[in-house]
């Protein structure tokens, strides 16, 4: 191997090395900062076997430098006469054995009593997580109390369906129920817990909490196909009391939607194009429930509920932002204080959603394309009609 060669040799894997670390350094996705006790857990057995590996690390690196210092070969020695051959020494083999076997019983300890107390069930409310290509549904069932609390009529079932944002209040162990609806997928938000897999026909629990308000992101981490590296979610934690405030306007949302008015406003005109083209995959609650229980023509058997679309701080899997936000990632605001809302990606989503999303519509999978279907008038009034539907959404 010439010099010239192993120089570029050097360089290539000094570029690559690089390429990887850089990888390290996008801040959405950080196990190393972890803000609830699941996540605490998990943290403390990384740092704990880390630092033990470096701790032998150190030790063999260093044992290997002193022997080749030690009985390296002088001048003064016959190269043919060899170092006495001999065959085995007690003494060493149990050090080798012995030293490891009791790290590792040492770590084992630790692991099992962080695998049983991560299997444990949280005293928290449930929440079902439904996987699909690609985007993460979650369906909040109401209690006794909550219905109560709300004043709402005492014989109903009472639930909360909305997609790409999980929503949880501080301070909650909350319960996951995960499923899949199509292929294995796998749910992951780094700062709250581990990796729980989203198996068809299976429920998985997981349990998820936080100590401190704050959006925290997450993806699907069991490869699922075409758009698997746009199937995200975030979990936005807030306060007792504006989850309890979220809670309120969600049902508020599910009370205020309704069938398309027969005036002539752009609303009435695009609740009238919803109703032609879009409610045989999407749920309103209360309104358009064509396709709860699921469509035949989607493999996924449902597509978002947007009975609260508004109410969301993502899209299409966590892809795009429904809000516009600036360089910093923080949010634009009208002169009223108002969120300025993307209309140019949600319009652009609506019109041909496989371009913004790779998906396979034609088998299935994702939303169709409308560019052939809706003029620019039917997607302005389209627009109109969305924005009915719930309030903004509660920050942390
Ligand atoms: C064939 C079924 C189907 C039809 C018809 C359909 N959609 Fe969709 N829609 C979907 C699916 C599936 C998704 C989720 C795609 C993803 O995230 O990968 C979606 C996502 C959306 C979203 C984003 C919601 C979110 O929370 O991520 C909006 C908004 C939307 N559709 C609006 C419409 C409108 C408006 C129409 C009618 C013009 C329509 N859709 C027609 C299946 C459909
Ligand atoms: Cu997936």
């Amino acid at each position: 191997m010439g010099a010239r060669f192993a120089r570029r040799w050097q360089l290539a894997v000094a570029a690559l090395l690089g390429l990887l670390l850089a990888g390290c350094a996008t801040g959405r996705l950080d196990a190393t900062k972890p803000v609830g006790q699941e996540a605490r857990d998990i943290d403390f057995l990384m740092r704990l076997s880390g630092w033990m590996a470096v701790g032998v690390g150190i030790f063999v690196a260093a044992a290997v430098f002193a022997i080749i210092v030690k009985f390296r070969a002088k001048p003064t020695d016959d190269p043919d006469d060899l170092p006495p051959q001999i065959h085995g020494n007690r003494k060493a083999e149990l050090t080798w054995t012995l030293i490891p076997t009791a790290l590792l019983v040492f770590l084992t300890i630790f692991t099992l009593g962080t695998v049983f107390d991560l299997a444990a069930a949280g005293t928290g409310r449930t929440i079902k997580v439904e996987g699909q290509q690609w985007w993460w549904q979650f369906t909040y069932e109401l209690d006794k109390d909550e219905i109560d609390k709300y004043n709402l009529d005492q014989d109903g079932r009472y639930e909360i369906v909305t997609a790409n944002d999980l929503v949880i209040r501080t301070g909650e162990e909350v319960n996951l129920e995960i499923h899949s609806n199509d292929v294995i997928h796998s749910f992951w938000i780094p700062q709250l817990n581990g990796k729980k897999d989203a198996v068809p026909g299976r429920v998985h629990h997981w349990r998820i909490s936080s100590d401190e308000p704050g959006i925290f992101y997450g993806e699907c981490v069991e490869f699922c196909g075409l758009s698997h590296a746009n199937m995200q979610m975030r979990t936005i934690v807030l306060t007792p009391e504006e989850f309890d405030r979220w809670m309120r306007e969600q049902l508020a949302g599910q009370a205020a939607a309704q069938v398309a008015p027969a005036d002539e406003s752009p609303e009435a005109a695009g609740a009238a194009l919803f109703e032609t083209h879009c409610i045989s995959c999407h749920v309103v609650d209360g309104v358009y429930e064509s396709a709860a229980g699921g469509n035949a023509n989607l493999l996924a058997g449902i597509a978002p509920n947007l009975t609260n679309l508004m109410s969301r701080t993502a899209f299409a899997g966590a892809l795009y932002e429904t809000y516009q936000t600036g360089p910093d990632g923080a949010y634009l605001r009208n002169p009223d204080g108002s969120l300025k809302l993307n209309v140019a990606e949600l319009r652009e989503w609506v019109r041909n959603a496989p371009d913004m999303k790779p998906a396979r519509a034609d088998n299935q999978q994702g939303m169709l394309d409308f560019s052939e279907v809706l003029t620019d008038q039917d997607l302005d009034n389209l627009m109109a009609y969305l924005q009915t539907l719930g309030s903004p959404p509660v920050l942390p």
